[in-house]
């Protein structure tokens, strides 16, 4: 339910479940879980790539999982966002490696906020992000509530989140809830390229850079300054810093290692 594949540095993760618009059954969550462990204890990799197989990118949760025609009682959907998407936003957040996002179509639901919890996130012009939570019944989840406050302020937020009305990848781009919106050809190339650039970097010190931007969130100055002095005391310390500063002493490309 997810394809995985390692070549250059870039961990490529893509959903695979284009049948149902790659939308999470527990299997898919397990193995999505499994890859994001893998790009933490993995030193080979250097940057995650995320995408979806076939038309759309992620459905968000399979709703044919649960069908309450068939009786019983209600499901405990607290303890699902619990066991199976919490842990995984954990794993993308405190990843100290990129995390690209390829949204390659709609993204609905815990799928559209999984794809904003990645760090740079690109998407095709034809692809729609869905806060598809109130046609159901339920709250935006998947660190929705969370992630598209900060971004986009109230207003927007809850304007998506209570209407549910799709947003087209370029008024996403526009609003800075992505990175960019590419021509539909040119995801992927384009998504591929950065990432290997990325992995191809001095990955100590850009997994640093992640934790400051993170942090920024709910510091205040004086704990984010504190912050930067700690960050910049390890990248000072670290192999990529030399390399970086001799190669542009010496007029060449650096060859970063990552430490
Ligand atoms: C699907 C799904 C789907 C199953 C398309 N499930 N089959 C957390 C905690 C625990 C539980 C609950 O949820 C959560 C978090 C969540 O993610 S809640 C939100 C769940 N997602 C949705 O409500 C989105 C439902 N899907 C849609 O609104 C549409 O399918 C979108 C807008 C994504 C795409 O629309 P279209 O491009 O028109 O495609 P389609 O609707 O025709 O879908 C294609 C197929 O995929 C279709 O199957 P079929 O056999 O008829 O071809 C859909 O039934 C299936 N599919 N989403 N979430």
């Amino acid at each position: 339910t997810v394809l995985a594949s390692l070549a250059d540095g870039v961990l490529t993760l893509t959903l695979n479940r284009p049948e149902k618009l790659n939308a999470f059954n527990e299997e898919m969550h397990l193995a999505l879980r499994a890859g994001f462990q893998r790009a933490h204890d993995d030193s080979q990799v250097r940057a995650v790539l995320l995408t979806g197989a076939g038309r759309g990118f992620c459905a968000g949760q399979d709703l044919g999982d649960r069908d309450p025609r068939k009786g019983g009682p209600a499901p405990d959907l607290g303890q699902t966002l619990e066991t199976f998407y919490n842990p995984t936003l954990r794993l993308i957040r405190s990843l100290e490696k990129p995390v690209v996002c390829a949204v390659n179509g709609v993204a609905a639901g815990a799928g559209a906020n999984i794809a904003i919890a990645c760090d740079i996130v690109l998407a095709a012009k034809s692809a729609k992000f869905v806060q598809a939570f109130s046609k159901i019944g339920l709250i935006p989840d998947a660190g929705g509530s969370f992630n598209l406050t900060r971004i986009l302020g109230e207003p927007r937020a809850k304007a998506l989140t209570l209407l549910a009305e799709p947003l087209p990848a370029a008024t996403a781009a526009d609003w800075g809830l992505i990175w960019k919106a590419v021509e539909d050809e040119a995801l992927l190339p384009e998504a591929r390229a950065l990432a290997a650039a990325l992995a191809a970097g001095p990955t100590l010190g850009l997994g640093l850079t992640k934790r400051l931007i993170q942090a920024a969130a709910t510091n205040s100055l004086d704990q984010q300054l504190d912050l930067e002095r700690d960050c910049q005391r390890e990248a000072g310390r670290s192999a990529d810093y030399a390399e970086g500063v001799t190669a542009f002493l010496e007029k060449r490309k650096p060859e970063f290692k990552g430490q």
